[in-house]
């Protein structure tokens, strides 16, 4: 059944003081990620901003058990964690919280061996499209066009489909989500708890720093990502995908919102902005991302 927040208790799940930015997009993350497991999640983070955000005991600014771990290895220790509780007789929830430079490059085999093993964990990429922590350097889910400290005239390669690279894992469950959607990132965690094996959910996390945008604007790019059909909404489950509600009003060709409506926010877009021939680069990533969903939601569907 759908979610209010509303319905939620008003608890404080990041601390007053935390290293987070104005805006911060992992940190309303975090808040869901609670909201949705409540007490019985545990959470397994490597380096990146959200570490960065925790900060260290006694002064933690995440109000959540947290275990931190080198880069190539959060998968792994997730399940290794998951069945040491499983011995002890604990139901527990062991999530892992990783950047899109710790799951699409550094962490990939970790997550493809859990993947391949269906270890009983749920997986979360908090996607900013590049090494913020760090700097704002380029990772492999960077978009095509997007300038970063190291793609200064604009990336030029495409952004690596791991969603559907997670799915051709034959795992039970995958889902993309945006920090814009609240309400559908939570109903997509809730799904994956309730479900055996290998979880991923992949969540958009437009990052104002990295991507310059006004602080204000976090939840309002995540939609239009959405709403411009670059980020689709869907969810793989019990073998056949599903767009998600909030997607299927801007599916193509019935698309409504045009890319530069999400362009034009973006400093790191500045370039693609100046010149409607570079803003092809986005159409053609949008038509990328369909292209596959669509493939995959006939094949699934129609299977007996
Ligand atoms: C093996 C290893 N390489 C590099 C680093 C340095 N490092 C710390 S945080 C970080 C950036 C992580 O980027 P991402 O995973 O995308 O998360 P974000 O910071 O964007 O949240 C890097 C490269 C490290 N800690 N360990
Ligand atoms: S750089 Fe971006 S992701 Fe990192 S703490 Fe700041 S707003 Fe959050």
């Amino acid at each position: 059944m759908p979610v209010r927040l509303s319905d939620f208790p008003r608890i404080r799940y990041g601390m007053p003081g935390n290293a987070a930015c104005p805006g911060c997009p992992e940190a309303m993350g975090l808040r869901y990620v609670k909201m949705a497991l409540g007490d019985n999640a545990v959470l397994v983070m490597p380096a990146g901003c959200s570490s960065v955000i925790q900060g260290y005991e006694p002064k933690s600014g995440i109000n959540f058990p947290i275990m931190n771990i080198v880069f190539a290895s959060a998968a792994s220790l997730a399940s290794g964690m998951k069945a040491a509780f499983e011995s002890q007789g604990k139901d527990v929830n062991v999530v892992v919280w990783a950047g899109d430079g710790g799951t699409g490059d550094i962490g990939f085999q970790a997550l493809s061996g859990a993947a391949e093993r269906n270890d009983d964990i749920i997986y979360i990429c908090v996607d900013n499209e590049a090494y913020m922590n760090t700097g704002i350097q380029r990772s492999s889910l960077t978009p095509a066009g997007a300038w970063t400290t190291t793609t200064w005239t604009g990336k030029k390669e495409y952004k690596k489909n791991l969603p559907m690279i997670m799915i051709a894992h034959d795992v039970p469950y995958v889902a993309t989500a945006s920090v814009g959607y609240p309400q559908d990132f939570i109903d997509k965690l809730r799904n994956a708890s309730l479900i055996r094996g290998f979880k991923y959910i992949h969540l958009l996390a437009p990052c104002p720093v990295g991507w310059k945008f006004d602080p204000r604007y976090t939840a309002k790019i995540g939609q239009l990502a959405v709403q411009t059909g670059l980020w689709p909404l869907f969810e793989y489950m019990n073998g056949k995908l599903k767009i998600s509600p909030f997607s299927r009003l801007y599916r193509r060709p019935e698309r409504k919102v045009p890319i530069m409506e999400y362009i034009k926010l973006q400093g790191r877009f500045a370039n693609l902005a100046k010149d409607p021939e570079k803003i092809k680069i986005l159409e053609k990533e949008i038509e990328r991302q369909w292209e596959w969903i669509e493939i995959l939601e006939k094949a699934t569907n129609n299977k007996k």
